[in-house]
């Protein structure tokens, strides 16, 4: 293909963006980068639809003029989008001079093909669909989208001869299995011209706001036949020939599934009855819900895209909506789930990768890695089989599984670093060609990880490649070239560390601004009144109780705190376990109640004696349940090196919560074994009033990182 021409559907301006609109220009950017990343040249074109009858109602109950209020709004959405990092290529307005020439031209050709003729028209209109309702359409009276009565209209209309289409249409269908996806909605279109389609009204009589009808300059042309002409007009239909004959058909249009007819059966109907070829393939995605229903300013559901991006940044958003919700079917957004994907992918995951690539570049090579002669272990391979997942995926538009794919070389590389052990590797000087071995590959895998996410995170990814010695920019990188394993022996790449990329949030709390995100606001500050989000007090809640148990029944979760605070239960009892070895303290003061502190003025110890506790800060790398226990985690806590700890955190904590996170630990503590395991020293925690533990928490790691003393 010589060239890509990508469009999103253009937004009514009656209200500012909804994440549920913003989901779709998220997607359609992914697409695009994804596009440039492949070398395609690519043109993604979004836009602003501006003569619905809202917009001019809104425009008068504001007292303004339309046009002002249209360009008051035109600059609200581009910032929007730029916050965003939507790289669109051109915005159309559809009161622009270029779209009305083209609108006028086109008409006009329908006209000049015999498709137009005047009539009457009686029946519903929705106002917010801009759409003709039949009556079966309606639910209760109603329309089902935006659950409103929709209007009465009788008046005087120019049709448009949409049924002398029908069977072009299905023989379009039948020659191109792949003009609309995905299947589903191929399906409801094909059964929807099975039936059977009735010609419609292409003109609104007796409306000011919108372009005239050739034919009858009296009327205006109809919304959405307006609306659906901006695709060709941007690409200079009836204004620039050139461009047109260089980007025209449209590649994909990118919409939601509610507007699937229209653009699937009524705009190729115009583009056949004028003569200009069709699109080649149009993609109707899901919703965004907002509990259970669908997210929309007029249904009172609609979350602000900006609060979600100051929350936790752009590409954390970004993220979240490709990730969790499979293109081209619905999804929910909750701020709870938001969070704990950011903790789950991103501060657990890929942030805790690209810290400890660059703790132990700089720990054992001074940042700077070499690859060695010996062939690349199996990251190499395993990054070659994302690559080709990846492009599978995206090529069929599965943004879901191109993301999952890139993070597979992520989740690898993480599971490398633990079966490698380069801690071990360090201590050995004969092995100094498998630690390279072992940097570089890891090195390697985050590179090709950052450019497959860069349609996805952009602003992220560039940060990502610049902190694993990529010196190109990341905008000249490609995927045939680059997505490639290089390592060849010599081979050389400088690590830079940084701040935490996306430090660990704790649920509803306000987010700690990392190197990738940006400062945020408070969030409150950015609602619009038809914007909801939870309850400040509710979220606040949910965050006193630790992540695991929030779905413990409180009943249930007594009695595991009594249990916790007053005995070991019963399984816990180190002697029912198999493998248990003879009882021994606990050595981690977590593992049971803190005693009650001695009072003030007795048992106290000298400067002396408590500088004989070596504390330090840690980085827990890896945590895992230890079996048959209730209580006790496996930590593995990156200081001076790498050591296991075993816990008493499992009630509190769960084992992905901890992964990534810094704590304090007692350094030079005697090891002890418990449940069978050795442990290597004692996380502090304090005790809260159920006898749980609460972790001490590290300021800031990028100053107090792994191995700082504490004191
Ligand atoms: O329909 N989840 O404009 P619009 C996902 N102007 N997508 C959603 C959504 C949600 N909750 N809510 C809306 C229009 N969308 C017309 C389009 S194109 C020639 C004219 C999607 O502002 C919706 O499906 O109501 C549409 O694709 C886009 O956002 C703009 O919606």
């Amino acid at each position: 293909m010589s060239k890509f021409y990508l469009t999103t559907a253009i937004d009514y301006v009656n209200n500012r963006p909804h994440l549920g609109t913003a989901y779709e220009k998220v997607a359609a950017d992914v697409i695009a980068r994804y596009q440039r990343l492949c070398g395609v040249p690519t043109r993604f074109v979004m836009g602003n639809d501006e003569h619905s009858q809202n917009v001019y109602q809104r425009a008068q109950e504001l007292g303004i003029e339309p046009l002002a209020f249209c360009d008051r709004m035109e600059a609200e959405f581009r910032d929007v989008w730029q916050r965003l990092d939507i790289s669109f290529d051109d915005f159309i307005r559809t009161t622009q001079p270029r779209h009305r020439e083209a609108v006028t031209r086109l008409v006009s050709r329908i006209a000049e093909a015999g498709d137009l003729y005047e009539g009457d028209y009686e029946g519903w209109y929705c106002v917010s669909c801009e759409s003709f309702k039949p009556e079966k359409d309606l639910v209760d009276g109603r329309c089902p989208i935006h659950q409103r009565e929709p209007e009465w209209l009788k008046e005087k209309n120019h049709f448009f001869r949409l049924s002398r289409y029908r069977k072009p249409l299905l023989d379009h269908y039948a020659a191109n299995p792949h003009f609309l996806e995905p299947e589903i909605r191929r399906n409801e279109i094909l059964r929807l011209l099975e039936a059977g389609v009735e010609d419609i009204s292409m003109s609104r009589a007796g409306q000011l706001w919108g372009i005239p009808l050739p034919a009858n300059p009296a009327s205006v042309v109809y919304v959405w036949a307006d609306a659906l002409i901006n695709y060709a007009s941007a690409v200079g239909y009836g204004t620039d020939e050139e461009l047109f004959e260089r980007w025209w058909p449209a590649d994909l249009h990118v919409i939601g599934k509610d507007i699937t007819r229209f653009h699937c059966v009524v705009w190729p109907a115009m583009l056949m009855s004028a003569g200009v070829p069709l699109p080649r393939q149009v993609f109707g995605h899901g919703w965004v819900h907002w509990k259970g229903q669908k997210m929309s300013k007029s249904l009172g559901t609609a979350v602000d895209p900006l609060e979600a991006a100051e929350r936790l940044g752009p590409d954390p958003l970004r993220l979240y909506l490709t990730r969790e919700i499979a293109f081209g079917q619905d999804g929910d957004f909750t701020w709870d789930r938001f969070e704990e994907r950011y903790n789950v992918d991103l501060a657990n995951n890929l942030g805790n990768l690209v810290s400890r690539l660059a703790s132990m570049a700089r720990r054992y090579r001074q940042g700077r890695l070499v690859s060695p002669a010996a062939p690349p272990g199996p990251l190499a391979e395993a990054a070659a089989a994302a690559v080709a997942d990846y492009r599978r995926a995206m090529d069929a538009f599965a943004l879901h599984r191109g993301v999952a794919a890139a993070f597979d070389v992520v989740d690898r590389a993480n599971e490398f670093i633990t079966a490698s052990e380069p801690w071990v590797l360090a201590r050995d000087p004969e092995r100094a060609a498998d630690l390279d071995r072992c940097l570089y590959d890891v090195g390697e895998a985050v590179r090709i990880a950052a450019l497959l996410l860069t349609p996805f995170m952009p602003g992220s990814c560039r940060e990502v490649l610049r902190r694993v010695g990529e010196t190109r920019d990341a905008g000249a990188l490609q995927l045939d070239r680059d997505a490639v394993w290089a390592a060849p022996p010599g081979a050389e790449r400088t690590v830079q560390a940084g701040d935490a990329l996306w430090p660990r949030i704790e649920p509803g709390k306000p987010a700690p601004g990392g190197a990738a995100a940006p400062k945020r606001t408070d969030p409150a500050t950015r609602l619009s009144p038809t914007l909801v989000r939870d309850s400040g007090a509710g979220r606040a809640a949910r965050a006193a109780v630790p992540d695991e148990e929030q779905s413990v029944p409180t009943r249930e979760r007594s009695a595991v705190t009594r249990e916790g605070r007053e005995s070991m239960s019963e399984d816990e009892r180190p002697g029912r376990a198999a493998e248990a070895p003879p009882a021994t303290e606990p050595a981690a003061a977590e593992a049971k109640p803190a005693p009650a502190p001695p009072e003030a003025g007795t048992a106290r110890i000298s400067f002396d004696e408590f500088m004989k506790v070596d504390l330090r800060v840690g980085r827990v790398v890896q945590a895992e349940a230890v079996p048959k226990s209730k209580k006790l985690l496996r930590l593995e806590i990156e200081a001076d090196g790498v050591r296991q700890v075993i816990a008493g955190l499992a009630r509190a904590y769960s084992p992905e919560a901890l992964v990534g996170r810094h704590v304090v630990f007692v350094a030079n503590l005697e090891p002890a074994r418990l449940m069978g395991l050795e442990s290597n020293g004692m996380v502090l925690a304090a005790v809260d009033a159920n006898g749980e533990p609460v972790l001490l928490a590290v300021d800031d790691p990028a100053r107090a990182s792994a191995g700082a003393r504490v004191r």
